[in-house]
């Protein structure tokens, strides 16, 4: 454990703050301890933020910001570039401590570093095309354009489920855009956070520029609520539960600040009368089972043609079946522990409801009885609209229904406050285009033949109703980050007004 610590700059006690690339180490908060999920041993131990630390860091942002915005935006890019160099040699052990700290079987936590490099990758490209639109007056001699200014400080607000990566869709993408960072992660996983602070800034510092990223582990909620309702973060970038980002959404609003929501997500997958099932079923393992059920994309809801029904059920108990359940970091093993007791009894309450509303449980149900939160993938017969079906509960439980016509299909799915990631399986052209059209899948992620979680970070990444309409990692998602001025220069010697409106100068100025 020690040597994979040491490689990543890591000790047993680990400083949480890093302002301007310094690591502060003021124990009056108390420790915090990153524990590992699959057997409840201590991995190390943090060093929490206090008030007067997250005080002196959102000045240094503030200060550093003045003069990181002054860097031609491909510098800023070729920064990011060298960023993505060290995590390129730091992704096996990085991957590591995320399987360690999380509970991710390390394929995915290796696919989570991967996901930093490439948005990394995607950022460097980014920072060469922060374009604006030039557009014609209508008034002689002038010219209009419109351009993209950096914002300020960016706080970003992560879940434990991706420790690393939602902070490097927001992290590179502001930095290419000329802002700087203030990182809280989720005190679950914050030893992830510090190692990859730790890489980033390791870079950044070597660059001359230590103070862009900065991280704050703090103790308590109070100080979450300071930083929300702090006007010197321009925008806040939050991940977490829709219960969380409303309370978060309205402390920003309320001084004017801007929010970016990436909320609950409660995704369907559709199989069709003609679907794949060899397709069908390994997306579905993927998305219901995969990350033990903890990811934003998670298949939560199965919507099977009624004429594939069984045949598809049998087939997926069968597969629930193999699931080798386990050490993240044995090869042999397909799901993780959750991550933490709150998880393993959230998931026991679920099934306890399901029960109570007359689910009928095909597979799964119960909590392993070892250490570590182990709890078995669920597969429930249910109906879409239970309260415990509409509602997310990060745990493998997929809940299943039959449908029999295709508009019904896309009615249960759409019926649920949350709108993130959807998909369907389907051979009919027809069908693929009506879930792809206006009377469609309502979620921001629409899928045909491919699962609901696992999404590249060149799309924008988001969702609608209740997932909170914010959109980050590729695509236009930049534009959240920086601010959009529209300049229009007159070079002529008269001064035309728009609308065709005659002042009566001419009376006026002698
Ligand atoms: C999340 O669960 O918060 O699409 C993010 C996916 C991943 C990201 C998930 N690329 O499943």
């Amino acid at each position: 454990m020690y040597p994979l610590l040491k490689s990543l700059g890591l000790d047993e006690v680990n400083a949480s703050s890093c302002i301007a690339g310094q690591w502060l180490c003021d124990q009056s908060a108390g420790m915090l301890e990153s524990l590992n999920p699959a057997n409840g041993q201590r991995l190390a131990s943090i060093i929490p933020g206090t008030p007067a630390e997250y005080e002196r860091m959102a000045d240094a942002a503030v200060n550093t910001f003045e003069t990181w915005r002054n860097v031609p935006a491909p510098k800023r890019g070729e920064a990011v570039r060298q960023i993505a160099d060290n995590l390129r040699l730091h992704k096996d052990t990085l991957a590591t401590l995320i399987a360690l700290e999380t509970g991710k079987i390390k394929t995915e936590a290796e696919g989570e570093v991967q996901e930093m490099i490439d948005i990394a990758d995607f950022a460097v490209g980014q920072s060469r095309m922060l374009y604006g639109k030039s557009m014609h007056s209508e008034r002689p001699q002038h010219r209009m354009y419109e351009q993209w200014l950096p914002l300020g400080v960016v706080g970003v607000v992560t879940a434990f489920n991706f420790p690393v990566a939602v902070w490097a869709w927001n992290a590179f993408i502001a930095a290419i855009a000329g802002d700087t960072v203030i990182w809280k992660p989720s005190p679950k996983a914050c030893l992830c956070a510090v190692a990859a602070q730790k890489i980033c800034n390791h870079t950044l510092s070597r660059l001359g520029y230590p103070g862009v990223f900065s991280l704050f582990i703090p103790v308590d909620v109070t100080s979450v609520d300071r930083f929300v309702e702090d006007p010197r973060i321009a925008l806040v970038s939050f991940t977490g539960s829709s219960a969380i980002g409303r309370r978060v959404a309205m402390k920003v609003a309320g001084r004017f600040g801007r929010c970016l929501l990436e909320l609950s997500g409660n995704n369907a997958l559709i199989v069709d009368q003609d679907a794949d099932l060899n397709l069908a079923i390994p997306a579905i393992l993927f998305g219901a089972v995969g990350t033990a059920g903890q990811r934003c994309t998670t298949t939560r809801r199965l919507l099977i043609h009624e004429s594939a029904y069984k045949t598809l059920v049998d087939r997926l108990i069968d597969a629930y079946r193999r699931q080798t359940i386990g050490d993240p970091l044995d090869a042999e093993v397909s799901m993780g522990p959750l991550i933490d007791a709150g998880a393993a009894e959230q998931f026991q309450q679920a099934i306890d409801e399901i029960k109570r509303q007359g689910g009928e449980i095909l597979y799964g149900g119960r909590r392993l009885q070892r250490p570590g939160h182990f709890v078995e993938p669920t597969l429930v017969r249910a109906e879409n609209h239970w309260d415990i079906v509409r509602r997310e509960t990060f745990a493998p439980i997929l809940y299943v229904m039959p449908f029999k016509t295709l508009d019904q299909a896309i009615a249960l799915q759409n019926d649920v406050p949350q709108g993130l990631s959807s998909a369907l399986f389907t051979h009919d052209l027809g069908h693929a285009e009506q879930f792809l059209s206006a009377v469609g899948s309502d979620c921001g992620i629409a899928n045909i033949n491919i699962g609901t979680s696992g999404a590249e970070v060149g799309g924008a990444f988001g969702g609608e109703k209740e997932t909170g309409g914010g959109r980050e990692a590729g695509s236009d998602a930049w534009k959240a980050y920086m601010r959009r001025q529209t300049n229009t220069i007159n070079w002529g010697s008269k001064l035309p007004l728009a609308q065709g409106i005659e002042y009566p100068v001419k009376r006026l100025c002698k």
